[in-house]
């Protein structure tokens, strides 16, 4: 290209949450231009929203921290094997901190609309607040789950007392002490949520419309003694990491359910459901999300714990999930949550029996009851995966919107890039192994910053995959879902969401492989010069 203007910026990043802070890193090595627009005051994404009471790891918190630099290794103890968000904000502040991020990151900057040029091969950006910018390549980092959905409940905005969504929750500490509080919401984030808000609430109501099965995560300290030996371990674990299923410490246990015999198999769930973490969800048997009657019998074994554990029985029954079975959604890791509903001050309602009418000036109206509040906790969850990108009105060639492209389901090369939609490249978006975020997100960058450089050092300025890659890889993400269990249960991990319009059927929006083979076809690609993309 000839006597085109030049951008503002080689690359902005969408995002300062970890992929953001680790992709301005990494192109920031490269000598390249940077800026990244965030729209909160702080970096963490995730960990900076999220600080509703209980939010914490339900993954191994060193197996989720950053893993390329070893002198952040060495200086840094993880207090917990599963840390509360504020350690992770902490730990996210000092990575800031340690590489100086903050000099290229523009706080308070909510991205309203990204626009592709074609003849001048740039994206032209602009905030909410209208101030604009112009920069070659455009990487999104905006997370999976960040786009937080409020319920379709009539009144919402009528309530006098306190409200807050989890995911939007105050920086001030919220007391719950001789309170009477609401929480709407049971997935992962209502689980963490009601087990500690029951410790202190003068009364907590919990408003149920799915129960999910939920499973101990058994947290305990770390001691200087044991830090010592996870750091000497890193290299190990890291590598385990590499190579499981998805980048998680547990991996699917390569014996089938039904291979080994009843005392066996009780044996081995009794272990599963009494160890730390994910391992009875991903570390089980390796058919319990394909197959009915394998699934069944988990289901089963879980659903026994929670009759053991509720003395209610009539409680039990409601929060024993009907319509889908365990680790069909994401399992929500949970401390004595079920012994929640042993307590007097707790309550449950199901909203199918007794539907919420109306959130009232003083409380919730359900089809029986008036019930008054002082406090009321929406843990109703996101918009996941595509939200983030639908709430930003991103135009590629001829002003196609990416959200109408998108309209029927995501359709990307890699999870990474969309053809119509030159020099963008997407970070922890659909289509890519998500699994244990971190490990995905530092191959991501990487292979983004790889490219970054690849175009540089040819005076790239337009990189766009083909069409029929997209539509091949769209393909073979799908065909993957086939035989999942997951795929047929509505929830996030399906693209379904009660509160967002067009978003009531079942989409694949998650490769369903391994981590290790999408990463070897994202390395073969590049390897082989980046094959399927146009670079000019
Ligand atoms: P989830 O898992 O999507 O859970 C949202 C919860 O809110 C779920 O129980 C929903 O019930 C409930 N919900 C949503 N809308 C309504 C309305 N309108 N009325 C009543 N109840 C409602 O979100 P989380 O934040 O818990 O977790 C998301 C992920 O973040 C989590 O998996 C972790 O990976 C981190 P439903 O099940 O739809 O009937």
């Amino acid at each position: 290209m000839t006597d085109q203007p030049s951008p503002q910026f080689d690359a902005i990043v969408i995002g300062a949450g970890m992929s953001g802070m680790y992709q301005l890193l990494k192109l920031r090595e490269l000598g390249l231009k940077v800026r990244v627009l965030e729209a909160g005051t702080g970096v963490g994404g995730t960990w900076y929203w999220n600080r509703y009471p209980g939010a914490r790891f339900d993954s191994e918190s060193y197996s989720y921290a950053f893993s390329f630099s070893k002198d952040l290794l060495d200086e840094w103890d993880w207090s917990e094997h599963f840390a509360g968000q504020p350690e992770t904000l902490r730990y996210l502040n000092h990575v800031a901190d340690k590489f100086d991020l903050r000099k290229d990151i523009q706080f308070r900057s909510r991205v309203k609309s990204a626009h592709w040029r074609d003849a001048t091969r740039i994206w032209d950006i602009t905030l909410g607040d209208g101030s604009t910018f112009t920069s070659r390549f455009m990487i999104t980092a905006v997370g999976p789950l960040s786009a937080p959905t409020m319920p379709n409940i009539p009144g919402v905005d009528s309530f006098k007392g306190q409200s807050c969504h989890t995911a939007h929750w105050p920086h001030e500490p919220v007391s719950f002490e001789g309170k009477r509080v609401a929480v709407i919401g049971t997935g992962a984030t209502g689980v963490q949520t009601i087990q500690e808000v029951a410790k202190t609430a003068k009364h907590l109501t919990v408003f149920q419309r799915t129960p999910n099965w939920c499973a101990p995560l058994l947290n305990s300290r770390i001691d200087t003694e044991e830090m010592t030996k996870i750091r000497a371990g890193y290299p190990e674990m890291f590598q385990r990491c590499q190579e499981t299923f998805s980048c998680f410490l547990h991996t699917p246990d390569p014996r089938a359910t039904f291979e080994v015999s009843d005392e066996e198999r009780e044996a081995f769930w009794e272990k599963l459901y009494a160890s730390p973490g994910f391992g009875i969800w991903l570390g089980n048997f390796r058919d319990i999300l394909t197959d009915r009657k394998a699934n069944a019998a988990i289901s089963d074994f879980v659903a026994r714990k929670i009759r053991q554990r509720v003395k209610n029985q009539k409680t039990a029954e409601k929060l024993i999930p009907k319509n889908h079975g365990f680790g069909t959604r994401r399992v929500p890791m949970e401390t004595k949550y079920y012994e929640a509903y042993n307590q007097d001050n707790v309550e449950l309602v199901d909203i199918n029996e007794t539907p919420i009418e109306r959130i009232t000036p003083s409380g919730i109206k359900t089809s029986d009851t008036e019930r008054a509040f002082d406090i009321i906790v929406y843990a109703t969850g996101f918009d996941a995966i595509t939200g983030s990108f639908d709430r930003i009105d991103i135009r590629g060639i001829g002003g196609q919107r990416l959200k109408d492209r998108w309209k029927h389901g995501p359709e990307t090369y890699l999870g990474m890039t969309v053809d119509g939609f030159p020099n963008m490249a997407m970070l922890v978006g659909p289509h890519m192994a998500l699994g244990n975020i971190p490990r995905t997100i530092e191959f991501n960058v990487e292979w983004v910053a790889d490219l970054m450089r690849y175009a540089r050092d040819r005076k790239v300025t337009r990189i766009e995959p083909e069409p029929d890659q997209v539509q091949a890889w769209t393909d073979h993400v799908k065909a993957l879902g086939e035989g999942n269990l997951l795929f047929e249960v509505n929830s996030w991990m399906t693209g379904v969401n009660s509160n967002v319009e067009g978003k009531q059927v079942r989409i694949v929006n998650r490769y369903s492989g391994s981590a290790p083979d999408w990463r070897a076809k994202c390395t073969a690609v590049a390897e082989k010069d980046y094959e399927g993309m146009a670079l000019v």
